[in-house]
């Protein structure tokens, strides 16, 4: 099995709440490298364009208010199985069904406010790291 990259998001919870080192370092222990990264404040119409997969959704106006509402940092990660790897260390976006030692069962304090995205998928990991990042981040950040 190849090394895999994955888009992961401390969103503006994390942020706001001073996660930013736990949780990469909780990436990190878990074996996946940080490819690149950077912090982003969205606006509106960016959030909207990020998730537009969830714009039919009651819950899309919210959340796009919060992901626009503070930096953000986007980090592509990379290692073996890192987009279900990642996912495991995220918990299930629920932080009342996910389980003991996810990022969102310790962090998160609703199914909105919950601390961190992933890609779900290889082509949604594709166009996610392609949303934030160039080949050229990516490749300069490791030399
Ligand atoms: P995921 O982040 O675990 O992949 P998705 O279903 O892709 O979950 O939803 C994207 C994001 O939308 C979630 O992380 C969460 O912030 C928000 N969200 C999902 N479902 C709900 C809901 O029922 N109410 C409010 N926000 C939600
Ligand atoms: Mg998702």
């Amino acid at each position: 099995m190849t090394a895999q990259h994955t888009l992961a998001m401390i969103k503006p919870d994390g942020v706001r709440k001073r996660l930013v080192g736990e949780i990469i370092g909780r990436y990190e222990k878990a074996g996946l490298q940080v490819a690149t990264m950077k912090m982003f404040h969205m606006t509106k119409r960016e959030a909207e364009s990020f998730y537009k997969v969830h714009s039919d959704k009651s819950f899309f106006d919210s959340l796009t208010d919060f992901m626009s509402s503070g930096p953000i940092i986007a980090l592509v990660l990379r290692g073996e199985n890192a987009i279900s790897k990642n996912r495991e260390l995220m918990g299930a976006t629920n932080p009342k069904e996910a389980v003991e030692g996810t990022i969102r069962k310790a962090f998160a304090s609703d199914i909105e406010k919950n601390i961190v995205h992933g890609s779900d998928a290889p082509e949604t990991a594709e166009k996610e790291i392609r949303f934030f990042f160039s080949d050229l981040d990516i490749l300069r950040s490791n030399p």
